[in-house]
């Protein structure tokens, strides 16, 4: 359940990630930083709205959203995104649209571990945080 998801987590290992951000099309100097920070991600839940929260020592996003309702995000990136984020089973879907353009991040805890991978035109990153 989404409980499971609730908590800090801190990032261990990332794989793909330069190319998926060259996919997203940010731009080299942000992809040097994404790729140096080690972010931590808290996922808060109040009552049917879920927060996550990315903190890195550079740059910080929260969303704030409710399963299955479009909202508004501004991406670390830059980038505004209508986002809509579903629970299928045990994994967490966010799709970002924007510009005729789509990218997802799916999230969703393993060994006791969450593993997000995101996808954009097939170009794929799989980035795994700890419970903290
Ligand atoms: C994650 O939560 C992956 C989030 C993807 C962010 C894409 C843009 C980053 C640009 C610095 O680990």
């Amino acid at each position: 359940s989404i409980e499971d998801f609730v908590g800090k987590w801190t990032l261990v290992s990332t794989e793909g990630f330069d190319e998926y951000m060259k996919e997203l099309g940010v731009n080299s100097a942000l992809r040097k930083m994404g790729g140096i920070a080690k972010p931590n991600v808290y996922i808060i839940k109040n009552g049917d709205t879920i927060t996550i929260k990315t903190e890195s020592t550079l740059k910080s996003s929260q969303l704030s959203f409710k399963l299955g309702e479009k909202c508004e995000e501004n991406t670390l990136d830059g980038r505004k995104v209508q986002t809509i984020v579903n629970l299928n089973g045990n994994t967490l879907t966010q799709l970002q649209q924007w510009d005729g353009k789509e990218t997802t991040i799916t999230r969703k805890i393993e060994d006791g571990k969450l593993v997000v991978e995101c996808d954009m035109n097939g170009c794929k990153c799989k980035r795994i945080y700890e419970k903290a």
